[in-house]
């Protein structure tokens, strides 16, 4: 899916640093992979929808309040983490699918 993860590329004579790998969660089956996660400010959070569904993302959260709109199956968001505290995410379409984020 992204290349060279993990490994440094080489243009030229310049080295491009690595990027560090953002966190994962997989919308599937109505519900998130996984439902707890743990971050760090700065990281970001990547959600991915591999379900048959529409799902949204969106938090109501002081930490962070966001709304990521609505992806169709295949398509992917992001979130970076800004501030220390806990995060609860949720799918407006569906509000069995909750998240819950730590970030420390
Ligand atoms: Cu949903």
């Amino acid at each position: 899916m992204s290349l060279g993860s993990g490994v440094g590329l080489r243009i030229g004579r310049v080295a491009v640093p690595v990027v560090a790998e953002d966190l994962v969660v997989v919308q599937k089956d109505r519900g998130c992979l996984p439902t707890t996660l743990t971050g760090h400010v700065g990281e970001r959070v990547r959600f991915s929808n591999e379900d048959e569904a529409t799902h949204n993302v969106c938090s109501e959260s002081p930490q962070a309040t966001f709304d990521l709109g609505t992806r169709k199956p295949g398509q992917q968001g992001g979130v970076t983490l800004h501030e220390r505290g806990t995060i609860d995410v949720q799918c407006e379409i569906h509000p069995k699918m909750p998240l819950r984020i730590d970030v420390k």
